[in-house]
Formats: structure tokens, C-alpha cells, sequence
């Protein structure tokens, strides 16, 4: 039975692209008491016909902060929802946003500056002046080799260009802000999780989580 909360166990679920991300979430969609947040990729696909995700890997040079500007209020319109369960699994979260893609392309030199200075003045107002719950974030750890095979598997049309350098700056990323800690915000503690193995092995790997989370949907 879904209990009428406010303030519900939230749960950010991080890893690389092609981590499983989605598949984990889906692995809890048979339990009750928990709402499930899948990223809104279909929206960055198609903003009033426009596909920013195509834009921003065809011309990463003028598309990258427009698409992370609009990734960033679709994050912000997720971590704001209101839910009526106990507990709340979100895909990513806007700190990934901030920490992984929008510092990879900062640091690459594909965003300019300037273009991040706004993006990172809207990252420090909304952190400082909304509120943003988090529990716990589950990492979904990967090997990038193992990943980008992974990716080249599905063949979503957009990241066919995708190189293995970048599979592996994100997966440094990822490590440095949720293992390394090098940003001062990580917003909850974080629970790791072996992800390279394949989907046929993974339920068992998943399990190891469900105590965490499960134990809040009472
Ligand atoms: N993306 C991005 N910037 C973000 C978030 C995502 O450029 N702030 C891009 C990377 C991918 C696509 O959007 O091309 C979706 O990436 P995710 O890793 O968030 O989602 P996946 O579908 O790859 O997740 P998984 O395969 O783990 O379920």
C-alpha cells in the first residue's frame, strides 16, 4: 500500500553510460512502495522536435551547453517530483550532470568558459537554494571496455561516434567525485556495485542492494 509522504528514501542510481542503469531500476519495478524515475532520454531526444542528445555528439562545440542546460532542468523537474511511496529510485541525478559530463567537456576544452561558469553558477544556485534529497546513491560500477562493447551492442543511432577515450574520461570521473571524493558535495553515502557482469548474472548482484532499499518501503 503506498503511504502518502513527503520526503521519501530517495536513491540516486550512477555509472557510466551502458552500465545498466535502467536495468537496475526495472529490477525493482516487481516491488511495491517504490516509484521509479528513468532518465528522460526520450525527452532530450525531442524537444518540440528538436533531438538534443543527436545535436550535442554531431557539434559538441555549440550543442554541449545547450544540452546540459536542458538535462539540467529535466533532473531538477525529476529530483522535485512528488511521489506517494516511501521510497524514490532515481536514474542519475544533477550532480552527475555536473561532476561527470558537464566537467568531461569543460575539461576537454569542447565547452567553452564562459558557456561553463553559467552552467556552473545554475549548478551552485540550485544546490545551495533547493532542496534535493538523497539517501543513498547506488554506483554502478563498470570497466569501460566492457561498457563501450556494450554500447556498440545496442547501436542507439546517436552515439555511434562515441569513442572508447570517452568511455573511459567518464568512467574517471565517476570515480573521482563517488570513490575519490575530490568534490566537496556527495550527497549521500554510496553503495557499489559490480556491473560488468552480464545481464544472465547480474539479478544476484542487484540483490545485494535490495536489503538497503527494501528495508525503507515498510
Ligand atoms: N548524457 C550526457 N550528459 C548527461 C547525461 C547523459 O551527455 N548529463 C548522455 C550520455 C548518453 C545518454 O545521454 O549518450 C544517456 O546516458 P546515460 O548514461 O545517462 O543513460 P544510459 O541509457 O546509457 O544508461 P544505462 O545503459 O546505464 O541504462
Amino acid at each position: 500500500m503506498s503511504i502518502p509522504t513527503t520526503k521519501p528514501f530517495t536513491v540516486f542510481v550512477e555509472g557510466n553510460i551502458g552500465s545498466g542503469k535502467t536495468t537496475f531500476l526495472e529490477h525493482f519495478r516487481r516491488f511495491e512502495d517504490i516509484t521509479l524515475l528513468t532518465e528522460p532520454v526520450e525527452e532530450w531526444r525531442n524537444l518540440r522536435g528538436w533531438n538534443l542528445l543527436d545535436l550535442m555528439y554531431k557539434d559538441p562545440a555549440k550543442w554541449a551547453m545547450t544540452f546540459q542546460a536542458y538535462v539540467s532542468l529535466t533532473m531538477l523537474e525529476m529530483h522535485r517530483r512528488p511521489t506517494t511511496t516511501p521510497v524514490k529510485l532515481m536514474e542519475r541525478s544533477i550532480y552527475s550532470a555536473r561532476y561527470c559530463f558537464v566537467e568531461h567537456m569543460m575539461k576537454s576544452g569542447v565547452m567553452h568558459p564562459a558557456q561553463f561558469a553559467v552552467l556552473d553558477e545554475w549548478f551552485r544556485f540550485i544546490y545551495q537554494q533547493i532542496p534535493i534529497d538523497a539517501d543513498l546513491i547506488v554506483y554502478l560500477k563498470t570497466t569501460p571496455s566492457v561498457v563501450y562493447d556494450r554500447i556498440k551492442k545496442r547501436a542507439r543511432s546517436e552515439e555511434q561516434c562515441v569513442p572508447l577515450s570517452y568511455i573511459e574520461e567518464l568512467h574517471k570521473l565517476h570515480e573521482d567525485w563517488l570513490i575519490n571524493r575530490v568534490h566537496a558535495e556527495c550527497p549521500a553515502p554510496v553503495l557499489v556495485i559490480d556491473a560488468d557482469l552480464d545481464l544472465s548474472q547480474i539479478t544476484e548482484e542487484y540483490k545485494k542492494s535490495e536489503h538497503r532499499i527494501l528495508r525503507q518501503a515498510v
